[in-house]
């Protein structure tokens, strides 16, 4: 089947779509036709509408030429409203069936078949065999009741089969179709992505990660290096980035794709996401194995927050982890979240402080508004949470992908609760980012 995976253009463009290179693989070594359609949106004139709807044309127009016979999606907070897109897609290429997925639809599979009638199916948690399934079945007109993993439409109602397994071994996976999109499109540093593992053992409140995956599921360190391996010779990458939720979570595990990287002189720079409390011998083993860029969530400054979200770190560990880091020679990004639950003024300006005090350590800041992705514990208990959401299901994913939300401006808060005013949380966001170096 001829097989069309988009990724909607939008404002931040750093990277190409690990998600959709893993489904495409699947499908392309199973003898499908398959093709990616992801248009950054390059313009010296940067963001405006313009530019974005200049891209929506030329994504329209590329999908077109490929002549699809399924074309799938996929959608994050940020790229849901490519949903809409849909609706043009059937008209212009009658008869085509379309399927989303990714790691927002997930969560919502009524809330998108019962109101975007130009989705047929969609497609929960992991990708890959599911959709793989869904193709031959429509291919050989098959019942869809046996695909785990699928939602769709029956007799006027949505059905939400079973969950699909998770992929107990990963090193089954193909590599992802990195060779089906022009990589030279996104910046050098950031085009090259790479996965050790699926999940995390962890439960922060506000994270969906271990809902979407389920299990924390590492890679082997000898298939790891062996992708490594093929993207030095394939690519030369100036940096590549590990996506893993958390990267260092086993540290024999994590100490041998160190040691591995070294003894197979790979000579590669990397960067990775994951907690603090590593360990100077471990961050040493990280360097010394090429890694120069690292990003921490450390979330909060006040530690009765960081044990409100279940984060089981305190600013204690944070402050000696970026130390270390930063002496090792490391380039640390730290991520904090501003609004988190039964934050106080008093208790969001900690964070500001503590921020602040990493920042002249150092450290860059990286400051976020907190929103409510479905998924996490705060979405489904909103009231334990003292949380309210300023829009509903639908509403609330549009206005959080609406390419403007996405612009570089203060974000309209998306939750609100009773201890911080509006007034007041515009006054800590412009003093937030007045210190902080992304936002
Ligand atoms: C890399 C990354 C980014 C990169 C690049 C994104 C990209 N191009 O992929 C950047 C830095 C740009 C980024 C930004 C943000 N990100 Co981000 N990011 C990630 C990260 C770490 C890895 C993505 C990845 O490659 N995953 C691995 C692949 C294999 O998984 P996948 O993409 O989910 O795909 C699988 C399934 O979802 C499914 N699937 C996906 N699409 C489709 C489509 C079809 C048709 C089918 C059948 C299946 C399918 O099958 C795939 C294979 O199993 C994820 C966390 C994670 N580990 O997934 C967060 C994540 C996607 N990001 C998230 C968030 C919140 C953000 C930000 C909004 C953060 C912020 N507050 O600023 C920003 C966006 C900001 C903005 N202003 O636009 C959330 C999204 C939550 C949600 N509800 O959508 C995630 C899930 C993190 C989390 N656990 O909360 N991000
Ligand atoms: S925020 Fe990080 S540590 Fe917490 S659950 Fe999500 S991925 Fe794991």
């Amino acid at each position: 089947m001829r097989v069309t995976l988009i990724n909607p253009p939008r404002f931040l463009e750093f990277a190409p779509n690990l998600g959709l290179f893993y489904v495409a693989a699947v499908l392309e070594k199973a003898g499908h036709e398959v093709a990616i359609v992801d248009k950054p949106i390059n313009s010296p004139v940067g963001k405006t509408w313009e530019t974005f709807n200049a891209t929506v044309k030329q994504t329209i127009d590329e999908v077109a030429k490929t002549k699809p016979e399924l074309i799938g999606m996929t959608a994050t907070c940020h790229t849901f409203y490519g949903i809409e897109l849909l609706d043009l897609f059937k008209r212009i290429l009658p008869g085509i069936k379309t399927v989303v997925g990714g790691p927002q639809i997930t969560f919502i599979p009524d809330d998108v078949l019962s109101n975007y009638p130009s989705v047929d199916y969609v497609v929960r948690g992991e990708g890959e065999y599911t959709m793989l399934k869904l193709v031959k079945a429509i291919e050989e007109n098959q019942d869809l009741g046996g695909i785990n993993g699928l939602s769709h439409r029956r007799d006027g109602g949505v059905v939400n089969n079973p969950d699909a397994p998770f992929i107990e071994n990963l090193d089954e996976l193909p590599y992802p179709a990195r060779h089906l999109v022009n990589l030279e499109q996104y910046p050098e540093d950031t085009r090259i992505t790479l996965a050790s593992s699926r999940g995390c053992p962890h439960h922060c409140i506000f994270c969906s990660s271990s809902q979407m995956w389920r299990r924390y599921r590492p890679r082997s360190v000898e298939k790891v290096l062996e992708e490594l391996t093929f993207l030095k010779r394939e690519y030369s990458p100036k940096r590549v980035n590990f996506v893993d939720d958390t990267f260092a979570v086993g540290r024999d595990r994590t100490i041998n794709l160190c040691q591995g990287i070294r003894q197979n002189g790979l000579d590669l720079v990397w960067s990775a996401m994951t907690r603090v409390g590593l360990g100077r011998e471990l961050l040493e083993e990280m360097y010394n194995a090429g890694c120069r860029v690292l990003y921490f969530g450390c979330e909060s400054g006040d530690d009765s927050t960081l044990r409100t979200v279940t984060k089981g770190i305190t600013t204690n560990q944070i402050e000696s982890t970026v130390k270390m880091a930063l002496e090792i020679g490391l380039q640390v990004t730290c991520s904090f979240v501003i609004n988190l639950p039964f934050e106080t003024p008093e208790r969001a300006r900690r964070t500001i402080v503590f921020a602040k005090k990493l920042k002249n350590m150092g450290a860059l800041i990286q400051a976020h508004m907190l929103a409510a992705y479905p998924g996490t514990e705060i979405y489904n208990n909103l009231d334990k949470y003292n949380v309210r959401l300023k829009h509903q299901g639908i509403e609330l994913w549009k206005v959080m992908s609406h390419p403007l939300y996405l612009e570089d401006r203060p974000p309209t808060p998306l939750v609100s609760n009773n201890l911080i005013s509006e007034q007041e949380l515009a006054k800590l966001w412009a003093e937030a980012t007045s210190v902080f170096d992304y936002y």
